[in-house]
């Protein structure tokens, strides 16, 4: 009797399990409860295996076990052909096509004024300049009195100094670097200076923090002429050559004679505007003839060299080269302007 029940287990539940379509997977699960769970069929039958004839016992074990491995079997085999499927399914709906068209990816730039750093490096080390760097946090002595201007000097107040104590103070130009490089270099020598300087100044030309880049040439025979072609060779490379440039007689204590230098407007293109205070130029560096006295305080021979400089306006120089119509725009970080520098 047993015998017979277990034979007809075996099949109805194979013919069973043949019959489940992979939509209706989980009948598979309830089928192996069904049959092999706490209460099932086949957990049973071997339960009451204590009340089957001593002499018959090996039979049925032997029954319950074949019947046992073929339902398990034909399971792990339908499981298998539903996995493979739900595999080939998703490989079908994930494909990926290598042949669509790449979103190309973003791409990142340049910070205007680390780009004016690198032209102007670039044009300048072409003609003949070594880069230097100096120190942010100078001494009063290398900013004012190696370029000439004592202490309590009137000329102090062209530039509103952040000092932190009597004697250091946040290099308010990078002329600082011009008396450093005459005590350690041998003439003749080209050198440029790019940095940061500070001054207590804001409007839309001004900010308390700006770039600067300083230029300083000794050799026997330097001639203003030299300094003015230099100029105009350095400003039409950056500008084109088609640029207005104006050069003023200035005054600065370190240089004799002294010049300053204009470049027409980004914003109005010479016809006077806010940005330009109605002049329409904007003032982008000083220059001059090195002042003898400089030259002797550092220790080189005046009556043998002599030397011009010149200290553009970064900031200025990228607000030109971009149309930017207001400094603080380069420091506000807004990545709806930076994107605009592409
Ligand atoms: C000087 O700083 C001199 N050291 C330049 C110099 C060097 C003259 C060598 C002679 C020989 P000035 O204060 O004019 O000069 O500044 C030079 C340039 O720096 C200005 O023309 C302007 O373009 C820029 N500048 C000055 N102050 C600021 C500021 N607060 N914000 C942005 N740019 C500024």
């Amino acid at each position: 009797m047993l015998l017979e029940e277990l034979v007809n287990l075996k099949n109805e539940t194979l013919n069973e399990i043949e019959k489940v379509e992979y939509e209706s997977k989980k009948d598979l699960q309830e089928i192996r409860v069904k049959v092999f769970g706490k209460n099932g069929i086949l957990t049973a039958m071997s339960k009451g295996m204590k009340d089957v004839e001593p002499q018959d016992r090996p039979k049925v074990g032997a029954l319950i076990n074949e019947v046992r491995n073929s339902i398990e079997q034909s399971l792990v085999e339908k499981e298998n052909e539903f996995k493979a499927k739900e595999l080939n399914e998703k490989l079908e709906n994930e494909k990926i096509d290598i042949t669509e068209p790449s979103k190309g990816s973003l791409k990142g730039a340049f910070h205007p004024i680390s780009d004016v750093i690198d032209r102007m490096i670039d044009i300048c080390v072409k003609m003949g300049f070594s880069v230097v760097e100096g120190p942010e946090i100078e001494s009063d002595y290398y900013n004012f009195e190696a370029m000439n201007i004592p202490k309590n000097h009137p000329s102090r107040d062209m530039q509103d100094t952040f000092f932190i104590n009597d004697n250091i103070l946040l290099r308010s130009q990078t002329s600082a670097v011009q008396a450093r490089e005459m005590e350690i270099q041998k003439p003749p020598f080209k050198i440029i200076c790019p940095g940061k300087t500070y001054r207590n100044d804001s409007d839309s030309t001004h900010s308390p923090i700006f770039h600067q880049l300083e230029g300083l040439v000794i050799d026997e025979n330097v001639s203003m002429a030299d300094l003015k072609s230099m100029l105009m060779t350095l400003m039409k490379r950056l500008f084109g050559e088609d640029t207005t440039i104006r050069f003023r007689p200035s005054f600065f204590p370190f240089t004799e004679p002294s010049i300053e230098v204009d470049v027409s407007c980004p914003t109005c293109h010479g016809k006077g505007c806010n940005l330009c205070k109605g002049t329409g130029m904007l003032e982008l560096l000083g220059a001059g003839i090195v002042n003898p006295k400089v030259l002797e305080m550092s220790g080189i021979d005046s009556k043998k060299y002599r030397g011009f400089a010149f200290g553009f306006g970064l900031d200025r120089t990228a607000m030109i080269l971009n149309s930017i119509g207001n400094i603080k725009y380069l420091y506000k970080n807004d990545i709806r302007f930076l994107e605009q520098m592409k």
